[in-house]
């Protein structure tokens, strides 16, 4: 009897993929359910290369790696490729902001800044979050001449539009404050986010700007893969994510700020122009 690779069958092995599961275990799990050895290792090869292979020519925020450059050249300085990942997808960035852009940006936030707030998924409003003991703010896209500058180059070194990025936020922490361990993009189980990516699509990556350097503490976790990104400034991390997918290994935090302070600039990226 022939087995025919079915629409489902096809869905049930992307499913796997994603959510993580190596391609031995997905091939057993079919063999166990009586699938025909031969025909599993088709289907498995041949759904995994087409999902690929879409998923592949699906544009994303990124910097341009080709030819492993030890700098990239954004315009109106020489941005340092310090460290770059795949999985997840992260790149650390050296002198992406001059210690004067830095300055510049602490000083125009710091008579506007507030207790964080975070989107609260469940109705796409906002609210007081314990998990984040932060100050922050935001700039609106393109408020001032540092914030401009800034956002163009960000958008020449992630090739990515700046109508596409969020206002860029300012966080300040102090001793003991932190931001535990979260993902960037909007949790399409919860009700809120419909609305919210209403508004420019899902957010696809982030860029954390280091404005100062705390004495002690403050890196940027990525408990999934055991990574701290040290907190140096006008250095950056960036790391983008194509689903919103806990397989993406872009789960990641603040660590608490054990002595001094620590200044950030957050940038967000959505899929398209947001409003
Ligand atoms: O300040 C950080 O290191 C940090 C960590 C996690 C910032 C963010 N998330 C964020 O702004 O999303
Ligand atoms: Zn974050």
């Amino acid at each position: 009897m022939t087995q025919t690779v079915t629409p489902e069958l096809r869905q049930w092995i992307i499913e796997q993929a994603t959510a993580g599961f190596a391609p031995d275990a997905v091939l057993k799990a079919m063999i166990d359910v009586g699938w025909e050895a031969s025909v599993a290792t088709a289907a498995l090869e041949q759904t995994m290369e087409a999902h690929l292979a879409g998923l592949a020519t699906t544009p994303l925020p990124r910097p341009d790696l080709t030819g492993a450059p030890r700098t990239i050249d954004v315009g109106d300085r020489q941005v340092e490729v310090v460290v770059s990942m795949r999985q997840p997808e992260l790149v650390v960035f050296g002198n992406l902001l001059s210690a004067h852009e830095c300055e510049a940006l602490i000083e125009a936030a710091r008579p506007r800044m507030s207790r964080s707030l975070t989107v609260q998924t469940t109705t796409g409003g906002e609210e007081l979050n314990p998990d984040r003991t932060s100050d922050g703010m935001f700039f609106r896209r393109g408020e001032n001449e540092v914030v401009a500058r800034v956002e163009a180059r960000i958008a020449r070194l992630l090739q990515w539009p700046v109508e596409n990025g969020e206002g860029l936020q300012i966080l300040h922490y102090r001793p003991g404050a932190e931001y535990k361990p979260h993902y960037d993009y909007f949790d399409p189980k919860e009700p809120g986010t419909a609305n919210i990516v209403r508004r420019g699509g899902q957010r696809v990556a982030t860029l954390v700007i280091y404005l100062n350097e705390p004495l002690r503490g403050g890196g940027t976790t990525f408990p999934d893969v055991g990574l701290e990104v040290a907190p140096k400034r006008g250095q950056a991390v960036f790391f983008a994510y194509d689903r919103p997918h806990p397989a993406t290994r872009t789960l990641h935090g603040g660590a608490p700020v054990i002595e001094g302070e620590k200044w950030v600039a957050t940038k967000w990226l959505r899929e398209r122009e947001f409003t």
